[in-house]
């Protein structure tokens, strides 16, 4: 009903480029090149199904992180300590929602409809963050979930503001800055609980043991486990594998946990002094983490993980509930096309 896409039935007739018998090897090896240096694929553009298939499947399972991600903050929106805070967290959970529907009107450019989207998600059939499975307990879940889940967004998606698809690196461009803002306005809280009492402080050290190990893994499977990675670096979806990312995510957090005075629940996190980044110029080197529970993220991708089922339920709730407000807005859509055909 609401699909934008620019390949579906309606552009059919001036797609030939996207029809699937033109699928030939001197194409693809355009494609490359053009990837190659550094051309933006448009839409409308040729593209290998391929491409088409992992760019739909990378975006929509974004575009569904953003929507469930709103979840776990929603539920602390009604007991903030205080109406900025509430204000604050407000604006940022609505910020999600904004993400999730400029990702899945990124999505639907690639031929797929919302509708279809929606539908996998609600059936379980398609995957989103696994973050998001995790429950928020204390009023500093919201400080840790925005310094550390939203920190590791941003540690993801910056790169992806370069991806080649262009309708994706565009609307990257701006989730990154709110992300930026979501990132600072956790830390913030985590600041004020940090000297506070003694209680609050435990309270913030608390969330940090619960979050620290979840974001790591956040940044999918090691290099060695991802099936997708090589095929999306070749084709400058991804810049950077998941291990990087990862590692570059625990260079910044390591000095962020230190001035907050709390401590990182990794007794085997290291510094390995070598050719690393180094912000303040003086010590090469890079912070190593410890095991990281990999049967833990299976689970959680399973639908095993402490909040699945709930997620899944609350959002299959809000689309039943929602029905009305898409018959509405369809039924008004049919009566303003049909005064304009007789006007
Ligand atoms: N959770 O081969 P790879 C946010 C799956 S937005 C669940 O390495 P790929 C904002 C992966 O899909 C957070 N599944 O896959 C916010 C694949 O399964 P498939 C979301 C995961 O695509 C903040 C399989 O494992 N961000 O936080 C996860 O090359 C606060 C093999 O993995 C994005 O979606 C995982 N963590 O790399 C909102 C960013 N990791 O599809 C509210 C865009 C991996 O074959 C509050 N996405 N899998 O069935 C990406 O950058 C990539 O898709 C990766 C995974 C890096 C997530």
């Amino acid at each position: 009903m609401y699909t934008q896409g620019l390949s579906g039935p309606d552009a059919a007739a001036d797609s030939s480029a996207r029809a699937p018998t033109m699928e030939s090897p001197e194409l693809a090896t355009r494609f490359q090149e053009r990837i190659d240096r550094e051309d933006r694929i448009e839409a409308n553009d040729w593209m290998p199904a391929a491409y088409r298939k992992t760019l739909t499947r990378q975006i929509s399972q974004h575009a569904h992180s953003e929507i469930i991600g709103m979840l776990p903050e929603g539920n602390w929106v009604t007991r903030a300590p205080t109406l900025r805070r509430k204000a604050t967290l407000l604006a940022k959970v609505q910020d999600e929602a904004g993400h999730g529907l400029y990702l899945y009107a990124a999505a639907e450019t690639l031929g797929k409809s919302r509708e279809e989207m929606f539908d996998e998600l609600l059936t379980n059939k398609a995957k989103y963050s696994s973050i998001f499975n995790y429950p928020t307990l204390t009023w500093a879940d919201m400080g840790a979930v925005g310094w550390l889940v939203d920190g590791a967004a941003i540690m993801n998606q910056i790169p992806l503001c370069r991806c080649s698809y262009g309708p994706y690196a565009r609307a990257m461009i701006r989730v990154c800055k709110e992300e930026s803002f979501h990132q600072r306005q956790g830390y913030e809280i985590m600041i004020a609980l940090c000297r506070g009492t003694p209680e609050q402080k435990a309270m913030a050290q608390d969330a940090l043991n619960r979050w620290y190990w979840p974001c790591l893994m956040m940044f999918g499977p090691p290099d060695s486990d991802s099936t997708h990675s090589d095929q999306s670096t070749k084709w400058k979806i991804k810049r950077f594998s998941n291990d990087e990312l990862r590692q570059k995510f625990l260079d910044a957090l390591v000095p962020q946990a230190e001035f907050l005075g709390l401590t990182l629940p990794d007794t085997d996190l290291r510094f390995e002094e070598g050719e690393g980044d180094s912000l303040d110029g003086a010590v090469h080197g890079h912070w190593r983490h410890g095991a990281i529970d990999w049967e833990e993220f299976r689970q959680i991708l399973a639908g095993n993980g402490p909040c699945n089922r709930g997620r899944i339920s609350a959002r299959q709730r809000a689309h039943k509930e929602g029905a009305w407000v898409r018959e509405a807005a369809a039924a008004y859509a049919a009566k303003q096309a049909s005064q304009k055909a007789a006007a």
